[in-house]
């Protein structure tokens, strides 16, 4: 495990006391966006002394990211854009030009913020993102499969799963989550704090996030899908003790006995529409009394579970894509995407099959803190079970009901239609490279995750002879309330790297020499990046700083260089997890890849996905290229001497 692992807080087994909390009354809770995020001064204890000992996210001098930009720039521009691009630059970055004035502009915003960017980003990033969730923002995990294949298996697995998250649950409660950590330093662990009893609202230009684990009456029930059909299901006593699995078990056995039929309506499909239709849709929806109580109680649930119909049967080598499929989109309104309402933060997602998973919501928080929490749950369900005492009868889990009017059976037609287009649209494959994990590159001294980049760097230029922009998160969690910058892959030394590969005249010792220090400037990249001193969000901010202080757009951001900066044909991300996972997420471009990893001691888990629809990108393709990298470097090393350094 990375420095990223869990640390044990050595206080964890102290008595746990109960999280006081200043209460809002429940008309004051707004949206996320147009609060601070569970801002640190409502959290009070130990979240706020840990908190509160953070750094601000520092803004980078403006000289330093304009000559970062043009380094960026050089394996990706031509020489005559670059050219271009390094006079507007200049012009840009003179002493008391516009991007002076802008760069104070941001300090002064830094000062007067918890984050300068936090806000910004969750803006730009999601709340004002339209396209569908459903594969452009949402990622899916795949959990390891389950032994069971009936549903009593599937039942009984769940109401363990919920167990674990509501074992999670006191541990976010009590403020007794151990800290994690990255490179020495403690890590913000707001986004802790809004995972659960969340959900996305969608507006007409832009959505919110609503979260009601902080309010006067906390939620104490979650969400149940099955048969597309949605479910409260209390998951308190009334002495606010929560259930025990096999109290849930049988809650979860009475739903799905209510729940028999399969021709209803999938409500949830709307989530999974453009943000501006499932807006309008969303207002139809709401407009029904009945209806709008039905949302509210899955937006204000801690969490969904989505007990799934077993996934389509293939193939062993492509069961995983399948599942991943599954978790990504729920394959088409014929098999489980009416299971789901995606603009919940949570849904946990269990098949009769034994493939179970999950989807999340991406604005409320990143992928580690999911991984932490499903780590958590996947060695809950792993405990035996213990003999309980005699059980009290528990009402009746409510049905949700929706009163479906043919308006609203036109908009759930639209959306299936729609995301029928995108689940063909999308191909995901899920592979296992089992030949070395971390154990190779770190014998090689050399950064693991900096050693994957560099081999999809050669994946890449071997499948397309150019590089293309690359995009890597690097966590800014080291200050407050921080979320990602972009790590930048594409680095001159990948590109000298690369180009010797495919070079037979080249010797051997050179090339490796190459690849370390392609490896080197990778680390180096990602050590800047997590200090705060990247260049992509700074570049974002002067740019929203130019629009808040309506300066008419500076030319640099209208240049073409930045749209092929900005275009990144590979959007990559490493998330670490104790479990051995795989998580995935689609492209961000038409014509790209994303790509996922989870590198474990002695093997990487991947996932790489694509649109059907380009008839340049093929994921299968580029899951094979980096295989090949991968082996091909090793093989490199192994024939060189190791390195002295
Ligand atoms: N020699 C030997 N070992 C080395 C080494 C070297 N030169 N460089 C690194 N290592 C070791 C590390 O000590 C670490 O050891 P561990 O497994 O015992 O913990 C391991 O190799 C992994 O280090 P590395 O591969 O360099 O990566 P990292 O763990 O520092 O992670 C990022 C790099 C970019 C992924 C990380 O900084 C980050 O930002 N993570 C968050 C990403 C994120 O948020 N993703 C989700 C977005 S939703
Ligand atoms: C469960 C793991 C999900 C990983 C999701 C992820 O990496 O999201 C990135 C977030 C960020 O801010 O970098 C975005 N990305 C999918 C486009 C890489």
């Amino acid at each position: 495990m990375a420095d990223f692992a869990l640390v044990l807080n050595k206080r964890a087994g102290e008595a746990r006391s109960r999280l006081r909390v200043k209460v809002k009354p429940a008309s004051a809770i707004k949206p996320l966006s147009l609060v601070k995020p569970v801002s640190a001064a409502k959290i009070p204890g130990r979240y706020l002394a840990h908190q509160e000992g953070l750094p601000c996210l520092p803004v980078p001098p403006l000289q330093q990211t304009l000559e970062r930009y043009l380094q960026a720039l050089q394996p990706i521009v031509s020489d005559e854009e670059w050219t271009h691009t390094r006079d507007l630059v200049a012009d840009f970055g003179k002493p008391g030009s516009v991007g002076d004035r802008l760069q104070k502009g941001l300090e002064r915003r830094a000062k007067k913020t918890e984050n300068w960017l936090s806000e910004w980003w969750l803006q730009t990033a999601y709340l004002e993102y339209r396209m569908p969730v459903v594969v452009h923002s949402n990622p899916g995990v795949v959990l390891p499969k389950q032994d069971f294949h009936d549903r009593q298996g599937q039942l009984r697995f769940a109401a363990k799963l919920i167990e674990g998250v509501l074992d999670f649950k006191t541990m976010v409660d009590n403020e007794t989550l151990p800290v994690e950590y990255l490179g020495g330093k403690p890590l913000c662990m707001n986004q802790y704090y809004q995972i659960l009893s969340s959900c996305r609202i969608p507006g007409a230009k832009h959505d919110s996030v609503v979260n009601y684990a902080r309010t006067k009456k906390p939620p104490t029930h979650i969400t149940v899908v099955h048969n597309f059909q949605f479910f409260e299901l209390d998951v308190y006593n009334s002495d606010g003790s929560p259930l025990t699995s096999d109290q849930i078990f049988m809650q979860l056995e009475k739903i799905w006995n209510t729940s028999l039929q399969t021709n209803k309506e999938p409500i949830g499909i709307l989530t999974s529409n453009h943000r501006n239709s499932w807006a309008k849709a969303y207002n139809t929806l709401i407009k029904d009394k009945t209806n709008k109580e039905s949302v509210k109680r899955i937006q204000k649930s801690i969490f969904t579970v989505c007990l799934d119909a077993p996934i389509p049967r293939v193939s062993d080598d492509l069961y995983m894509s399948r599942v991943g499929a599954q978790m990504l989109h729920g394959g088409g309104s014929r098999w489980n995407s009416g299971n789901r309402w995606f603009d919940k933060t949570l849904q946990f997602i269990i098949a009769e099959d034994g493939s179970c998973g999950l989807n999340y919501e991406h604005a409320p928080a990143e992928g580690p803190p999911i991984v932490a929490l499903l780590d958590h749950i996947v060695e809950y369900t792993k405990k035996p079970e213990f003999v309980r005492s005699p059980m009290v009868p528990l009402p009746m889990p409510t049905k949700l009901r929706f009163n479906i009017t043919p308006e609203i059976k036109n908009d759930i037609e639209k959306a299936k239609q729609n995301l029928n287009i995108m689940v063909q649209d999308t191909d995901v494959r899920i592979f296992i490279f089992p030949h070395f994990g971390k154990n190779f590159p770190k014998a090689e001294k050399l950064s693991p995750d900096a050693f994957i980049q560099v081999a999809l760097q050669l994946a890449y230029y071997r499948m397309y002879g150019i590089l293309c922009a690359t995009y890597e998160s690097a966590s800014l969690r080291m200050f407050r309330l921080g979320r990602t910058d972009t790590i930048r892959s594409t680095t001159m030394d990948a590109f000298n790297f690369v180009q010797s590969m495919e070079d037979p005249g080249r010797p051997n010792l050179e090339k490796a020499e190459l690849l370390r220090k392609a490896v080197q400037a990778h680390r180096a990249y990602t050590d800047m990046a997590i200090r705060g001193q990247a260049i992509d969000r700074h570049l974002l901010g002067l740019k929203l700083q130019a629009i808040e202080d309506l300066v008419s757009m500076p030319e640099i951001f209208m240049d073409t260089s930045l749209a092929v900066a900005l275009h990144f044909n590979l959007s990559t991300s490493q998330v670490p997890a104790k479990t051995d996972c795989v998580m995935c997420f689609g492209p961000v471009v038409p014509d790209g890849y994303g790509v996922c990893y989870n590198p474990m001691e002695d093997h990487i888990n991947f996932s790489v996905s694509a649109f059907n629809s380009c008839a340049e990108t093929n994921a299968a393709r580029m899951a094979h290229y980096l295989e090949v990298a991968l082996l091909d470097i090793q093989r490199l090393l192994q024939a060189t001497p190791k390195s002295k350094l």
